[in-house]
């Protein structure tokens, strides 16, 4: 398994649209332990293959780590095909735009479909954590990041601080 490195906005690649999967064969299988690898590296809750430069739709999560044990989530190809019209707020960060945190209102629950790694149909019921983290991730398959969600204030001073951040660890 390899640690990949995450892409960092305004990469623009972050903007891409990725694409299904065809077949859960044995390179996907290897880009989602990459992928696995790649997120409790960066002691991350959740990644998007586009965040890692993969135009594909996959994601992987785990919410849960505690104590040093892992319970990983593959979701390939997701869809929610329900949201409710309760709306919920989380304080969310991002591992393509370091150092930012900010609240973002997305439906409170939601029903989902995915194949998972071992390519077989599931459906998932979510709420809480897990419903928006999944939300936050099938926005980056869209190339959306959660800094869009923002007023166009909120999202520059974002922008401006990621641009500092940046320039501070190029000039050490
Ligand atoms: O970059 C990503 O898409 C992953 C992102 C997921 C996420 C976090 C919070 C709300 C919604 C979605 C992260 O994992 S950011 C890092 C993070 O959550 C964290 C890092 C260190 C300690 C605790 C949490
Ligand atoms: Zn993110």
């Amino acid at each position: 398994m390899t640690v990949r490195p995450i892409l960092v906005a305004p990469d623009p690649r972050l903007k891409a649209v990725a694409k299904d999967v065809a077949k859960v064969d044995g390179e996907i299988r290897t880009l989602i332990d990459d992928m696995l690898e790649t997120m409790y590296d960066a002691d991350g809750i959740g990644l998007a293959a586009v965040q890692i430069g993969v135009a594909q739709r996959v994601i992987v999560m785990d919410i849960d780590q505690k104590d040093g044990k892992n319970n990983p989530r593959v979701f390939v190809n997701p869809k929610i095909v329900w949201a409710s019209e309760e709306l919920a707020t989380f304080e969310e960060g991002c591992l393509s735009v370091p150092e930012i945190w900010e609240d973002v209102e997305r439906p409170a629950r939601i029903r989902a479909e995915y194949l998972g790694r071992d390519g077989k149909q599931q459906t998932l019921e979510a709420d809480g954590l897990l419903a928006d983290c999944l939300q936050h991730e099938m926005d980056h398959l869209n190339g959306i990041l959660f800094i869009d969600h923002l007023s166009r204030l909120k999202r520059s001073i974002a922008l401006r601080k990621l641009a500092k951040a940046k320039r501070m660890k190029e000039t050490g």
